[in-house]
């Protein structure tokens, strides 16, 4: 069952033999070993996988490598060859072949050190998506500093948090960027957010937006004032030498920053691009997501880079200023590989496709958030034309890279389910007890064994570490938090979350850190923050708040402490004020105002039913 991948992509495919699945199994080293060796290594590694400290486990141990040196210095004799081409919401393009790219790369890298950045220095980057966003990131790299992206929509709170929990030194930031026609000062943000922590050495500002900012002496230095030239000698690194957190959150209010190794990390991206997304050199990849989620790390940047394939960047929103500007994009710059996010595809699905040529894309890909039948199937005829097999890719911050999803020349598609685990992993659905559950019905999902992408660490935080994702099911066995369900022929549909985590257009959102912030307003006595369904964003968070003041203004003030303290992107979609909050034995049940909301079924067991039954009259639809 399922959609075949179409006869012209299979000719030209990476990879067309069905015989991977179990040479990947019965040889596992091998398997990844042989894209470990298509990288280049300073010192081979001595120990494919040293698991004697499980759960921390470590990967081509002994061997030494540099990511800035595999994406940049191994293409930099492609003079005529763009790395990366840009496009600003306001315009503006840019382009940048192997050869500028690793120019600015080694000039910026000796201005770093001159700032007196060094191996295992923490750099932050609080930056839009900018093409010196990508130069800071392969930078650090170069030199063995550890870089820190922070999404710029984060609020200064936000910021601050990462800052300080990744105790970074430096900060590259930028005086503004574009989003939806406004400049947004950034700059400003990040001086609020260095004040906040206060351990910040030195700060390097990139030119973008133009606007007037505040420079404080001896800490702030613009970019194009310390970038001048030089070459800069690539760091010798361990493999599993940090390269650099990304922050997500998990189940508890303070989100999580994720270590990722360098050379475990960039074998991991690397094999994945060439036989998930299909890449090879002559192609032009445009993966939607900003960089400061790890999507735009892993298929972004250093995916796509150490194949040597060019990617394309954009900075604003997508739908802006015209609705259909991602196909203007697609069509201008002849993309060839897709890769989204469903919110994106759902946002822009009245476009009339078929008035731009989108002859040139080859594969789209999704992440991020489930996908339904309706938005796979309109990506797959009126995007792709049936000419693009379109994978529907699952993995998480934690994991580095992909780790369920169709093969594009192998596995037959079925719309909204993300395939099989890919060569290489093993991945199992079980019950509460271990036990692997029967198909089609739901269980969590787990890998079965560590594999090179897998993080190293929670910075400063083992016992988050371990008991997030190694206690469910032991030190062996990691617990992805999400719950799926595998069919009679062993495709997986994953179904959410099971903790306390939202996805919202794709980016995860925790509930608790949601309440928190709410608690914060003074008249707000309890919250409870649920998630409910949404046509285009996946999921909106709809407030259940308890007030002696239920008002417009308290909500208003809500709605602004959320995207002060967090941001936009957490901002509620519904606020609704209930007298008091479903319990049982005195907690809150979410379940009961999730059954109640969304699927106006009466709950069981509470000690207010008669809460329960004035949840069922709200139409999530008022909003
Ligand atoms: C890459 C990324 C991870 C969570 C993950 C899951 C959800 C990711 C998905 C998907 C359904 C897919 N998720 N891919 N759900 N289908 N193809 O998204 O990382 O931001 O850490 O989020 O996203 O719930 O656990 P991250």
């Amino acid at each position: 069952m399922g959609i075949y991948p179409p006869k012209e992509f299979i000719q030209q495919a990476n990879v067309r033999d069905p015989a991977i699945y179990s040479r990947a199994s019965e040889n596992w080293v091998e398997f990844w070993e042989d894209f470990a060796r298509e990288l280049e290594w300073f010192e081979p590694w001595e120990k494919f996988l040293d698991d004697s400290k499980a759960p921390y486990f470590r990967f081509f141990v002994g061997g030494k490598i540099n990511a800035c040196y595999n994406c940049v210095d191994r293409h930099a004799d492609m003079r005529n060859k763009a790395a990366l081409i840009w496009e600003g919401e306001n315009g503006e393009t840019r382009t940048l072949t192997y050869f500028q790219l690793y120019r600015e790369v080694n000039a910026f890298s000796a201005a770093l050190r001159e700032l007196g950045v060094e191996k295992g220095s923490r750099v932050a980057i609080y930056m839009p998506n900018i093409p010196e966003a990508v130069v800071a990131m392969l930078a650090c790299a170069r030199i063995g500093a550890t870089h820190v992206f922070i999404f710029e929509g984060f609020s200064a709170r936000s910021a601050g948090f990462r800052l300080k929990d990744s105790r970074s030194e430096f900060l590259i930031t930028a005086d503004g960027y574009y989003r939806r026609g406004e400049v947004t000062n950034l700059k400003e943000k990040a001086d609020q957010a260095i004040e906040q922590y206060g351990g910040i050495k030195s700060v390097v500002v990139v030119r973008r937006a133009g606007i007037d900012v505040e420079m404080v002496d001896g800490r702030d230095h613009w970019y194009h004032e310390i970038t001048k030239k030089g070459y800069t000698e690539p760091e010798i690194l361990d493999s599993n030498h940090p390269l650099f957190i990304m922050y997500t959150s998990g189940s508890t209010a303070e989100p999580k920053g994720v270590v990722h190794s360098t050379g475990g990390y960039l074998v991991h991206v690397y094999a994945t691009s060439k036989l998930v997304l299909d890449l090879k050199p002559n192609d032009i990849i445009w993966t939607t997501a900003s960089l400061g989620w790890i999507t735009g790390h892993s298929y972004g940047v250093y995916g796509p880079l150490s194949v040597g394939a060019t990617v394309l960047m954009y900075e604003g929103a997508p739908d802006y200023p015209d609705k259909c500007r991602t196909f203007e994009i697609i069509e201008k710059y002849g993309v060839s590989v897709f890769y989204t996010v469903p919110t994106l595809a759902r946002m822009i699905l009245t476009c009339k496709t078929d008035s731009y040529d989108l002859s040139t894309i080859r594969l789209i890909g999704t992440v991020g958030e489930p996908i339904e039948p309706e938005t796979w199937t309109w990506l797959y005829r009126e995007v792709g034309r049936e000419r693009a097999p379109v994978v529907n890719t699952w993995w998480q911050t934690e994991t580095g890279g992909h780790v369920i999803s169709q093969l594009p020349a192998l596995t037959p598609m079925k719309p909204a389910s993300v395939g099989k685990a890919l060569p290489g992993f093993e991945v199992a659905i079980l019950d509460d007890g271990g036990k692997p559950v029967k198909p089609f019905e739901i269980g969590n999902l787990v890998i079965k064994r560590p594999f090179p992408g897998l993080m190293l660490e929670i910075s400063g935080d083992p016992k988050s570490y371990v008991k997030f994702y190694w206690s469910k099911y032991g030190k062996r066995v990691y617990f992805t938090g999400d719950s799926a369900y595998m069919d009679e022929e062993g495709h997986i549909w994953i179904v959410g979350r099971v903790d306390d985590v939202l996805n919202i257009s794709g980016h995860r959102v925790s509930l608790i850190e949601i309440e928190q912030v709410a608690m914060g307003v003074k008249e707000v006595r309890e919250v409870s923050a649920i998630g409910i369904p949404d046509r285009v964003k996946g999921s909106v968070i709809a407030l259940f708040v308890v007030s002696e003041e239920a008002s417009e203004e308290v909500g208003r003030k809500i709605t602004e402490k959320i995207e002060r303290d967090i941001g936009k992107i957490a901002k509620p979609g519904l606020i609704v004020f209930v007298p008091e909050l479903p319990k049982s034995s005195g907690k809150v049940v979410k379940r009961a105002i999730y059954d109640a909301v969304v699927g106006k079924k009466k709950p069981a067991f509470l000690s207010n039913p008669e809460v329960a039954e004035m949840l069922m009259k709200i139409k999530p639809s008022e909003r």
